[in-house]
């Protein structure tokens, strides 16, 4: 299973976080944008990601002139420490026009806000030298099924993922899927789905997906499957590491922290399928614990990528032949230890 390529790493402004939950405020102070990038380029990392209102703050209040001063700032920045932008994603859930969603919500001004902004998510996108846009698609659900329909809504958000592949022909549309969370139930739980709708747009070429292991596992499902489905249309873009310890909040635990043998799988189906061949990224989308130190708020990243490294090795010292003959003898029951026995070794 040896491969020649190596991975590299990603992580977001948003993985540094203080600590805040919705019962309690933060228990670390914030830090500058300037500390963050000098943290993970220490840590070995090679991109960030951004929301817009990461790269472009306050992004509401400024002229779409401003906006792109303030992207090429951003870029020279980057440029400058020779960080990568792996992607930007339009943050629609905070803005007040998005409160019953962006591309579905029941009022059609509203929707035409989470249009412009998205477009303009694009724009930015372009001046930092990306091609991929993310699109986690918090608030495109229901809290009250009657209150929209299925139907109506996979219609709107097929007419606003064709008005952003018109507005850049270039760009990528990289879905990722959740099933709950802000919502009671989500559109576009799943990698199917988000594979589906790509069907329906004018360019399904360029309609893609992002699997985030907690999000696969809220669904019920395996990250490790999602992955290998998604790679088998060739259409896995993004990829967020991290764990999730059952059916709750979503956690973004370290990657490997709740299921080593579940995050094994993964890195497993990513090393057979060539996963990072084509200069994709491997990014963590994890947070400290609440109780972590400001001394040790950088853990969770270092750890999560020396798990995924170590993880890397198991894969590729796995015992395949071993594992062949018990599989060819049905003997699942030591096929089962050899893992354990594997990954306690
Ligand atoms: C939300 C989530 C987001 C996206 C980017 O659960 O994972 O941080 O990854 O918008
Ligand atoms: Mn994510």
């Amino acid at each position: 299973m040896a491969r020649s390529t190596e991975y590299r790493f990603c992580v977001g402004p948003w993985n540094f976080s203080e600590g805040r939950d919705p019962y309690g405020p933060e228990t670390r102070p914030a830090q500058s944008f300037d500390w963050k990038l000098d943290a993970l380029k220490k840590l070995g990392f090679e991109a960030m990601m951004f929301h817009d209102d990461d790269a472009v703050p306050d992004i509401d209040t400024k002229s779409a002139a401003q906006v792109l001063k303030e992207a090429r700032e951003l870029r020279r920045r980057l440029d400058g420490e020779g960080i990568a932008a792996e992607m930007v994603a339009p943050r629609l859930w905070f803005a007040p026009e998005t409160i019953d969603g962006g591309f579905t919500s029941n009022d059609p001004k509203q929707r035409r806000y989470a249009i412009d902004r998205s477009r303009q998510c694009l724009d930015i996108a372009r001046v930092l030298g990306t091609d991929l846009i993310v699109l986690w698609l918090a608030r495109e659900g229901t809290y009250l099924r009657e209150s929209k329909s299925c139907g109506r809504s996979t219609e709107l958000l097929v007419q606003a993922l064709d008005a952003m592949l018109a507005h850049d022909k270039k760009a990528r549309l990289c879905i990722e899927p959740k099933p709950n969370e802000p919502m009671d139930h989500a559109y576009i739980p799943t990698i199917g789905h988000a594979l589906a709708i790509a069907q329906l747009t004018r360019d399904p070429k360029r309609v893609g997906a992002l699997i985030e292991s907690a999000h696969a596992i809220l669904a019920g499902l395996d990250p490790s499957d999602e992955i290998d489905f998604a790679m088998s249309f060739g259409k896995l873009w993004s990829l967020h590491l991290n764990d999730q310890n059952g059916l709750k909040f979503d956690q973004d635990k370290p990657f490997g922290s709740a299921n080593l043998r579940v995050a094994f799988n993964q890195v497993r189906v990513l090393e057979r399928t060539g996963y990072g061949r084509k200069g994709e990224y491997v990014c963590f989308d994890v947070h400290p614990f609440r109780t972590t130190k400001m001394e040790h708020a950088l853990k969770h990243l270092e750890n999560s990528r020396k798990t995924f490294l170590r993880l890397v090795e198991k894969a590729r010292s796995y015992p395949t032949k071993a594992a062949d003959a018990l599989i060819a003898d049905r003997n699942y029951q030591d096929l089962d230890q050899l893992v354990i026995e594997h990954l306690l070794g």
